[in-house]
Order: C-alpha cells, then structure tokens, then sequence
C-alpha cells in the first residue's frame, strides 16, 4: 500500500509541473480525486484490508489527499496570480497621454450682451425682475393708459389669446406687476421675450427681447433719468458715446424721449449700421405717466417715477456689427461658434 500511495503522489506531482493553466489543474483534480479517481479507488481497497491495518491505511490515503489538495491550491494560486500580472500588464494605461476634449458649448450673444447690460444696472443697484410672456390685456395694455380702441395700439401689432389675454408686446407690463405688488422705492429691470406680428427682415423678428426698466421714488426727476441713461450707455458702449434725446411718445410716460447713442460701429463717424447719421436709436424712456401710477395705487403728488425700454437684440447687432436679426434665432453653430 506504501508503494502505491508513494507511487500514486509521484505520478500526481509530476502532472501537476506540467499542468499550465487552470483547465489542466482541474482534470488533474478529477484523474486523483475524483469519484472514479487513483487515490478514491484506494480508498475502496481499505475494505479488503485486514482490521487492524486498516486505520493506518485510512490515515496515509487521507495525508495523500491532503498532499495533492494543497499542491493543487498551491498551483492553482501561482497560475491566478501570472494571468493576473499578464493581464494588468496587457491593460496597463499611460495615464501621461492627453485626454479626449469634449466640445464645449458657448454662451448666446444675446445672454452675453444681457449679462452685460444686467451687470451694469446692478452696480448702480437695481433688482432684476420677470414676467409672463402670455399676458394680461390689462397689464400690457390698459393700466399702460392704452385702453381698448385706443390708436396707439397700433404702434404695436399685437398676438391676441383671446379677448383679454396677449402675448405681451412689451415687457412694460412688469412696470405695473411691479408696482401693484411692491411700495417705493423702486428699482428694478426686466429682461425678457416679446411678440409682435411684425414681417420679419434684417431688423424685425415676430419674437425678439427687451429690457425695462423702472425707477419710482420720492423727487424723481428728469435729470435722474437722463443721468442713468447717460451712465449706462457710456458703461456699455465707452466714455465717448455721446447720447441725444429726442421727444417722443408712448402712452405710458410723460414726457417720453427716444434716445440715440454714437454708432459704436463707426465711432459716429457714419456707416451703413447708421445709415450715414453717426448715431442710432438705442431706447425709449420718460417719465411714469401720473395715470399709471395712481392706476397702481401710488400717489403722484408724493411720487415720481422714469422708465426705459430697450430692444436687446438691436444693441446685441450693434455691439457685434451684426447685419441681420434673424442670424439671433437661427441656430447655425457656424454663427454661434464665434462667440465663444
Ligand atoms: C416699447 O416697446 C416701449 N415699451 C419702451 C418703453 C419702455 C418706453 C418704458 C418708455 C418707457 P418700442 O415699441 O419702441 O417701445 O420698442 C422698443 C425697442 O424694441 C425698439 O427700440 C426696438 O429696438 C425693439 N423692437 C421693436 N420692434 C421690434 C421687432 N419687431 N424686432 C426686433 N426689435 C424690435
């Protein structure tokens, strides 16, 4: 039985050396160990064997067990631990070669432009406010002191909802949302999208952007209003934009002006951008119409206010010597890629 068993572990450690991958090992383990393997088959010759011998036979045929188990496991480690470093050597990374660049967006011009113009009001301390692009006739027309009927409704050509509800045509509603809600002082602008049925060409678009911007206190006056145009437009334009404002008329203020400032394009030397004049319309302001304000519970006697107007997109074209609007709501990244 010695014999055998010594016979039986050699045989096992000599296929064992040549056993190269995890496969091998485990025919190995079913030739020895398995149900009709070597060391099962002497397991069955213990029967045969007298009682007496037979405790020490059980014992040296569960040692050769043990032996080839462990030799195995052993082998089975080392062949583990090799596919692993080949594998980690086969994927290693070079972490010192660049990375991929992933395109990067850019803001619109007319988001830089708004951010611009939004930063400058509020360093002079104004809030910035919203409102509902589907609006109120109420708001966007009657408590502007433009009733029904009434001919200056014309100045813009409005999209109806229905009878009483528009899709604004100017963000002046947000004056009177402003001001029924909140009590002088007040100072605030609000960016936002309106709608006209205008024909679209090179400077109209049915949908297009405006700033307004309100100011209500005690001793307001027309100085206040011409004194933080001027700043604003020298801020945003340069030191030597020369401002003019000309008499103007819009329901809801008065007196209303419409302010040119020098073409920043051609210093106002005179371009095709202005038309030869050197300057070119940039807003429309005045004072808050008394009507307006007692409409939203403010005492005229006790207040005055100024408000403005501006076509954002106008000021985004001059400000980029772009020739026509509809290049804002195209989407060619070809346009829009140039302003990164
Ligand atoms: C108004 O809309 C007044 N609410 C502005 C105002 C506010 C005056 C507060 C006084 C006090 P107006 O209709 O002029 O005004 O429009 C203002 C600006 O919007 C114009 O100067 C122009 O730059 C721009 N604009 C008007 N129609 C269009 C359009 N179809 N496409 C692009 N921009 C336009």
């Amino acid at each position: 039985m010695k014999e055998k068993i010594k016979g039986i572990l050699s045989e096992a450690m000599q296929t064992l050396q040549a056993a190269g991958d995890t496969q091998a090992l485990n025919d190995l383990r079913v030739r020895f160990l398995g149900k009709k393997g070597s060391v099962t088959a002497l397991m069955k010759e213990i029967g045969a064997a007298a009682p007496e011998e037979r405790a020490e036979m059980g014992k040296m045929i569960n040692d050769l067990r043990s032996k080839i188990e462990e030799a195995i496991e052993d082998a089975l480690r080392k062949i583990k631990n090799s596919e692993k470093k080949d594998r980690l050597a086969s994927e290693r990374a070079d972490v010192t070669l660049p990375g991929h660049k992933l395109p990067l967006g850019s803001l619109h011009p007319l988001t830089i432009v708004y951010h611009e113009i939004r930063d400058i009001f509020l360093r002079m301390g104004f809030d910035v406010h919203e409102g509902p692009e589907v609006e109120c006739d109420l708001y966007n027309f009657e408590m502007l002191n433009i009733p029904k009927n009434h001919p200056s409704r014309d100045m813009q050509d409005t999209f109806y909802i229905s009878d009483d509800v528009v899709l604004r045509t100017h963000t002046s509603p947000v004056q009177i949302r402003t001001m029924l809600r909140e009590k002088p002082p007040i100072r605030m602008i609000c960016p936002g999208r309106v709608y006209r049925c205008d024909d679209v060409d090179a400077t109209h678009s049915p949908v297009f952007n405006q700033i307004e911007g309100l100011v209500v206190d005690k001793h307001v006056t027309l100085a206040n209003l011409k004194g933080t145009i001027n700043s604003f437009l020298k801020e945003f334009y340069g030191e030597n934009t020369k401002t003019k404002f000309r008499p103007g008329y819009f329901p809801f203020t008065e007196p209303s002006a419409e302010v040119d400032a020098t073409c920043s394009l051609c210093g106002g030397e005179g371009c095709p951008a202005c038309k030869g004049a050197g300057m070119i319309e940039v807003l429309g302001c005045g004072m808050v119409n008394p009507v307006v304000l007692t409409g939203c519970g403010i005492d005229p006697e006790e207040y005055a206010g100024f408000a403005f107007g501006l076509g954002l997109d106008r000021l985004t074209n001059i400000k980029y010597g772009i020739t026509d609007i509809r290049l804002l709501y195209e989407n060619d990244v070809r346009f829009l890629n140039q302003f990164k």
